[in-house]
């Protein structure tokens, strides 16, 4: 009996279970050990299903449907395998489950396409251990160069090459992680928001997605004693953290609703209660469909964090790690997506992602299509996301009809 999963819903468990914690989520960061046995298990899936497996030098996947014509392009189908920590079952892996079944319905009903298919597992896209984001998706666009990580380490010091190499990857004398033979990239994912559920679509076609920054705050004080230390003469690390923060949440509500930002991570050193707080590090995430308005914010709230500092004594650091223009997917491929779903009466909506995805770097270098399926509750990065088996096939049923349109017609 063969130990692969035979359709959607058993493949999203299977996969899940590489990284399983305990609160019921999945943690499967860069590198480490769940994340190599989670590609590993894909390969020799992949392998059992008479694809050609093969990894890059820095552990992007692939498992290809080779065209007879040896000039062909490729068009790429996949997403992310690495997790946030305690994320969902869905985000990232849907799509590259779904792209692997989907070659598996070609190979036994199809034959030969006339382009090359392939299926990527990419290395990393959230950012979740090392600060850098898109990781795989961005070596393979030229979009990062291996230089990008020098010095990076994760939250236990451990740095980027090492854990590299130690997971049986690294950059050889010739970097050839660019991908100059793709014609298009095709992402499957969830939607990680409430749209489609809330209209009652089953699919949401991608127009664009938002532009992205993130940051990283250093506020630096002085450790001092808490009984002997009065108030005036303090420089309180957490105290300026604190007041940036409520004033960054402040900023906000002076731009319209599409404007998020969030400060989602904050270490406090030494971060004991009898001791001020010497340092504070925080990250702020600021999104926006219009790039000039999240230049204009970051701008102002860099100006505000500055004159904090300087006002209680501070100093500070602001260093941006992730930098994504909005994008727009391409118009034709939203319109094959669009002209499949009246053809099949799947209900439908032309939307912008709010969420980050591979298919921003890939719209760089090729046409790419992003297509959404609903998330239950609008719930995402928690061990709460679900999405129905029933819009799970749907989702499956529309990639398939696109990419056999794109590779056999
Ligand atoms: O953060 C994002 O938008 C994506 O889920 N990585
Ligand atoms: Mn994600
Ligand atoms: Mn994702």
């Amino acid at each position: 009996m063969s130990p692969f999963p035979n359709n959607l819903a058993e493949a999203i468990e299977w996969l899940s279970s590489y990284g399983a914690v305990p609160d019921g989520g999945v943690t499967r960061t860069l590198y480490s050990k769940p994340w190599k046995e989670a590609q590993q298990v894909l390969k020799e899936w992949m392998e059992e299903l008479g694809l050609q497996t093969s990894y890059d030098p820095i552990g992007n996947l692939f498992g290809r449907l080779a065209s007879k014509d040896s000039m062909a392009p490729t068009i790429l189908v996949g997403s992310h395998i690495d997790t946030v920590l305690s994320g969902g079952k869905y985000d990232g892996a849907y799509g590259i489950l779904a792209g692997i079944l989907a070659l598996k319905h070609f190979k036994e009903h199809q034959g030969h396409p006339k382009v090359n298919l392939e299926v990527v597992s990419l290395c990393e896209e959230e950012g979740s251990r090392f600060p850098i984001a898109c990781w795989g998706s961005g070596m393979m666009t030229g979009i990062y160069c291996i230089q990008d990580i020098n010095g990076f380490r994760d939250s236990e010091g451990i740095c980027f090459e090492q854990a590299m190499k130690e997971a049986g990857f690294g950059i050889g004398e010739q970097p050839d992680v660019v991908r100059s033979d793709i014609s298009a990239f095709v992402e499957l994912h969830i939607e990680q928001g409430p749209s489609l559920e809330r209209l009652q679509k089953s699919i949401g076609i991608v127009q664009s997605i938002v532009g992205q920054k993130r940051f990283r705050i250093t506020v630096k004080g002085e450790p001092n004693h808490v009984g002997t230390t009065l108030m005036k003469w303090r420089k309180d690390a957490l105290l300026g953290a604190v007041t940036m923060i409520h004033d960054l949440y402040g900023l906000t509500k002076e731009y319209d609703e599409d404007f998020v930002t969030t400060v989602g991570q904050l270490f406090v050193e030494p971060n004991v209660p009898n001791v001020i707080p010497g340092q504070v590090e925080f990250t702020v995430d600021a999104r926006h469909p219009v790039n000039s308005v999240l230049s204009i914010f970051c701008e102002q709230f860099k100006r505000q964090f500055l004159e904090i500092a300087q006002k209680l004594g501070l100093e500070i650091g602001i260093e941006i790690w992730h930098n994504v223009q909005p994008v727009q997917m391409d118009a034709k491929l939203q319109q094959i997506v669009q002209t499949i779903c009246i053809n099949s009466n799947i209900s439908y909506h032309v939307m912008n992602s709010g969420a980050g995805h591979d298919s921003q770097l890939f719209a760089r270098m090729c046409p790419t299509a992003l297509v959404f399926v609903p998330s239950q509750g609008g719930i995402s990065h928690s061990p709460s996301e679900y999405t129905s088996n029933h819009d799970l096939e749907t989702g499956l049923s529309v990639l398939i009809q696109l990419l056999h349109r794109l590779a056999y017609k």
